[in-house]
């Protein structure tokens, strides 16, 4: 992935416009092993190839049901659930959550990079909200850890100079309620089970060693611009 792609993803993700007939499985940027020893081959495999694919499977057999919604976006569908038909509300935030939260979770992450660090805007609003980046990853750590069974740690733009940390559960996120997540960390088992086990703190600490920090920066100009 060139850097001219990542700018253009950071400012769109597509799972976000896709409409209904149109949901499909993103490309990896990288391949199964890119990211390891944090993150290993084995569980980025199963987790992009066989769990975002039965977020993407159960979200087209959902929608479906419903071909009047074909014109609508993901993103407007996930903002707006109480207007969803009842019939597949849940299977709509489940899938759908589901696979918008991995589109952005696949791009957050790269390839290892020594002294990868946040830049511009984010750089400052870390330093000026956290105090330091270590005090920053420090507590989106602590968040992920919070997170009672699965769910995800959402780091979201506060204003244009700021930033907040919170969690959710299930395949819950901020777009749901109309704002735009930064970075999520996904805390599901499924996501460190082979390698970690029960140490999710473990996980989390190699996580935080694969950021992709041009992408996540690009992305917070991108929102906090508006
Ligand atoms: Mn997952």
């Amino acid at each position: 992935m060139t850097r001219r792609d990542l700018i253009q993803l950071a400012a769109a993700l597509p799972a976000l416009a896709q409409t209904p007939q149109a949901v499909t499985v993103p490309k990896l940027p990288y391949a199964f092993d890119a990211l390891e020893p944090y993150i290993d081959a084995q569980t980025m495999e199963i987790h992009h190839d066989r769990h975002h694919r039965a977020y993407v499977d159960n979200l087209n057999k959902a929608l479906s049901v419903h071909p009047d919604l074909a014109k609508r976006t993901l993103e407007d569908l996930l903002k707006d659930l109480p207007n969803v038909p009842d019939d597949i509300r849940t299977a709509v935030r489940n899938n759908g959550g589901g696979h918008v939260n991995h589109s952005l979770f696949w791009l957050v992450l790269a390839k290892p990079v020594a002294g990868a660090r946040p830049a511009g805007r984010l750089k400052n609003a870390i330093q000026n909200g956290f105090g330091s980046q270590a005090v920053f990853e420090e507590k989106l750590r602590a968040a992920a850890m919070s997170v009672f069974g699965s769910g995800w740690a959402w780091v979201v733009p506060d204003g244009n100079t700021g930033l907040k940390i919170e969690t959710a559960p299930n395949q819950d996120s901020p777009w749901m309620n109309g704002r735009t997540p930064l970075l999520g960390v996904d805390v599901w088992e499924h996501a460190y089970y082979l390698k970690y086990q029960n140490r999710r703190a473990d996980y989390l600490a190699g996580f935080t060693k694969v950021i992709n920090w041009d992408f996540v920066s690009q992305r917070y100009e991108e929102i906090a611009r508006g």
